[in-house]
């Protein structure tokens, strides 16, 4: 609460506590006495909000006047997480709002606690698509994001004794201080007849130490008319707003990402209402700055994140066509040159392909688009490879079978003048795999751009004791330049440096103790290793080979073996209709339960389930990662983004070579980084002999006998059957192959046994991954993006006032 007398404050803090003052009576309508914690973060998000709103308007002016070139990325997906502290860091006014907090009698820890992060995606695509849109910023390029303000975001989990339960998100309950609704921009999108009004909520996103703030502008669908008067005079009030209702319904909430049969309309549906708007809303720039709509591939450089917005290129010709009568041809050229599309995954069931009998009653005028759009494809391909039919077919826009479907990867890789993987493997795969005919077709359409994360938030705000000594030891650049942190390579055997760092993990493994405690009751040992696998749960990461691990640790341990002490960490959500990754977190928990407690363990195992792994969770968890768990199946992470996280706040990798972790591997040095585990190529000939998991698993005595205990009901309070759907899985087709890593697995983990008992090894391993991982910024990704993709270029912005 409030205090009445005010401790010093700086100039700027000054500033802040006036304007956190006078917004509690002009935006709250609050006196002080009645002011609410709530009350005062919103009050002191509005104040720095104010401070950035001269950077946003000046930004926009100079855009406008300048008629810049301008990314724009299109994700159905933005998972941001909280603004206020990203933004205070960006301003440099951290320990200005600090101070402007305690002079209230608060402090700015209580204020971020109050803030509701907008988890408006579901995992990797969502929070890379949030670093990509600081990184532009940061690198002062043009750019706006579009995507879909959905009211209720990424489902809250608990976790019971029964594993995970889902709660509604409701992050704009309490309004929300950080965007600006743009009324004004509003444009109507024809879905099954039906006219739903697309309405732009913006929100800034300010670059790190530059006078440049981009727009996130976000679509809330709205009905065109609030209800229908004939309905309501003729006293049926529940037809006279149901078309409002079915509306708004579009942007009511994120769809989890496994969503089979079910809502695949809704989905449907609101890709081409965000897709439309947002190139609506391309037009009418491009009208308001006197650019011909035949320039619109000069103006704007499109990039789909995924397929989810891939209904951009039929909806695209659509408008170029009917509305601004373009002809076909130029239509084509124009659509071609302006959009090209990321790919995130090989996996075939996220491969979107939406029934022809949907499209044709949603989108009727689009899939004739299509249809044209294919017969034009596949009549060049028949010119070039003749007597190909099969060919042909394989690279139809259109399945063929008794339920035919549009396929939106194969519409987004022939609407498109360029098309990523997002790390080396990836890139390499998709060509010689998912796209490889494709490939043959246009081969210079084909290139990589590993990912990278946003050092700001995850280095900056997440962790401001290692953002300290590093500015210390090597200044200040690092936090734009991140390749800078090459400097700490000498470093790396100085005693009073090593000192210090081991200092900084040590903050943040008690700071994490200190959560888990407070989450989940558990006390846990912060000297122990921290052995952390966060990340969605799915059985291609493998959650439950980790978990055998920590079976067959704990059977040793009973043994009398002696290992060092681990705390075992893991989080994540399961997508509610994923019964296998359920039943995988439901494992661990019971493993918790029992592991816990054992008295032989005495202190040296602990086993934590994380509930609700988020951005504002991950940001307390990377910094005091020992251990990072990257496991994967080789071939199948696409390229992983907390890896990148975790190495770069001084974690040790144990992981397979599969997505961006053969590139990690690569930079921080095979002496740094713990390896197993077989690759894409063997799994590859492995699969062609045909693999079954039982020669592999009679071999392996501890194996089995972890398997025993877990089919024995030793975690499920006497339930043999609980676990069953999952050995039973591993023991006979194994699909992702944990058998065939397994052992290998248990020896890379003695190996990092080993390591962690010479804790000067340690440190220096720790510093170099730090030392190395300087290329995993999103500001890398982002420049080559920039310079080989959209080809924007930087423009700074001045302040104007
Ligand atoms: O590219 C971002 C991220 C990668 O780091 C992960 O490896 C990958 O699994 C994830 N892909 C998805 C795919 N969803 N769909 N469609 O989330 O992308």
């Amino acid at each position: 609460m409030a205090s009445s007398t005010p401790a010093p404050c700086p100039p700027k803090g000054q500033a802040l506590l006036e304007a956190m003052r006078r917004h509690l009576f002009s935006s709250q309508a609050k006196s002080a006495s009645l002011a609410t914690t709530h009350d005062h973060y919103v009050c002191l998000s509005l104040a720095v909000r104010d401070i950035l709103l001269t950077s946003w308007v000046d930004t926009v002016d100079t855009y406008t006047s300048q008629h810049v070139r301008t990314a724009t990325y299109m994700s159905a997906e933005y998972l941001l997480g909280p603004h206020l502290e990203n933004n205070l860091v960006s301003l440099g006014l951290r320990e200005e709002a600090r101070a402007a907090c305690e002079a209230l009698g608060l402090t700015l820890e209580e204020m971020l606690a109050e803030e509701p992060e907008p988890g408006l995606g579901n995992g990797g695509l969502g929070r890379l698509a949030a670093c990509f849109q600081e990184s532009m910023a940061t690198l002062e390029l043009p750019a706006i994001g579009y995507g879909i303000r959905y009211e209720f975001g990424i489902f809250r989990q608990q976790i019971g004794p029964t594993g995970q339960m889902e709660s509604t998100d409701p992050w704009l309950a309490r309004g929300n201080p950080w965007e600006v609704i743009r009324p004004e921009w509003s444009y109507p999108v024809v879905i099954g007849g039906q006219t739903v009004i697309g309405v732009a909520y913006d929100t800034p996103i300010l670059g790190y130490g530059v006078h440049t703030a981009n727009t996130l502008r976000l679509w809330s669908a709205q009905a065109p008319d609030a209800f229908d008067f004939a309905s309501f005079n003729a006293g049926d009030y529940t037809r006279a707003v149901l078309h409002k209702v079915q509306s708004e319904t579009l942007s009511k909430v994120l769809y989890p990402n496994d969503e089979l049969e079910q809502g695949k309309r809704l989905r449907l549906s609101q890709q081409i209402f965000f897709v439309s708007c947002s190139l609506q809303d391309m037009f009418r720039i491009l009208g308001s700055q006197g650019i011909p709509v035949t320039e619109f591939h000069r103006k704007f450089a499109v990039q789909l994140n995924d397929t989810h917005p891939a209904i951009a290129v039929a909806e695209l010709m659509r408008l170029l066509i009917d509305e601004h009568g373009v002809d076909w041809d130029t239509a084509w050229s124009i659509t071609t040159a302006t959009i090209s599309y990321t790919n995130h995954t090989l996996l075939p069931e996220a491969l979107e392909a939406w029934g022809l009998e949907l499209f044709q009653q949603l989108l009727p005028r689009q899939l004739q688009i299509i249809f044209e759009i294919n017969a034009r494809f596949l009549r060049t391909l028949r010119i070039r490879f003749p007597g190909q039919p099969d060919l042909l077919e394989r690279l139809s826009l259109i399945e063929e079978g008794p339920h035919r479907k549009v396929r939106m990867a194969h519409l987004a890789v022939v609407g498109s003048h360029t098309v990523n993987g997002v790390a080396e493997l990836h890139s390499r795969l998709l060509k010689e795999n998912l796209f490889a005919e494709f490939a043959q077709v246009w081969p210079e359409r084909f290139t990589n751009i590993t990912n990278g994360v946003t050092p700001r938030r995850w280095l900056a705000v997440a962790n401001p004791p290692l953002a300290e000594l590093l500015n210390d030891a090597i200044g200040t650049d690092w936090c734009r330049h991140l390749d800078q942190l090459r400097k700490l390579e000498p470093l790396a055997t100085d005693a009073a440096f090593l000192e210090r760092w081991q200092g900084v993990r040590e903050q943040a493994k008690e700071r994490l103790a200190a959560t888990i405690r407070q989450d989940t009751g558990v006390l846990v040992d912060p000297s122990s290793l921290f052995d952390v696998q966060v990340k969605r749960i799915h059985e291609y990461k493998r959650q439950h080979m980790a978990a055998l691990q920590v079976v067959e640790r704990y059977l040793r341990l009973r043994a009398g073996e002696d290992l060092p002490p681990r705390t075992v960490i893991f989080g994540g959500k399961a997508a509610p209709g994923y019964a296998m990754a359920k039943l995988i977190i439901r494992l661990i928990v019971g493993m918790a339960e029992i592991i816990n407690i054992d008295p032989a363990m005495d202190g040296r195992l602990r086993v934590i389930f994380l509930p609700n792994f988020s951005v504002k969770l991950g940001q307390k968890i990377y910094p005091a990662v020992d251990l990072s768990e990257q496991i994967s199946t080789a071939g199948m992470e696409a390229s992983g983004t907390g890896n990148m996280k975790m190495s770069l706040n001084g974690a040790l990798t144990i992981g397979t070579l599969d997505g961006a972790n053969i590139e990690i591997r690569d930079r921080v040095g095979d002496d740094n980084f713990f390896l197993f585990g077989h690759t894409a190529e063997q799994l590859a000939a492995i699969n062609r002999n045909g693999y079954h998991p039982m020669p592999w698993l009679e071999n392996d005595a501890l194996a089995k006998e972890a398997i025993d205990l877990i089919g024995s009901g030793h975690f499920s309070e006497g339930d043999r059957d609980l676990f069953h759907p999952l050995l039973a899985n591993l023991c006979s087709s194994d699909p992702f192959r944990v058998m065939a890593d397994l052992g290998d697995y248990r020896r890379a983990q003695n190996e990092v046994d080993g390591a962690w008992c010479d804790a000067g090894r340690w440190s220096m391993m720790s510093v170099l991954n730090t030392a190395r991982c300087g290329f995993f910024s999103s500001d890398r990704s982002i420049q080559e993006y920039a310079e080989r993709i959209w080809k924007v270029v930087p423009v700074p912005v001045n302040s104007c006032s």
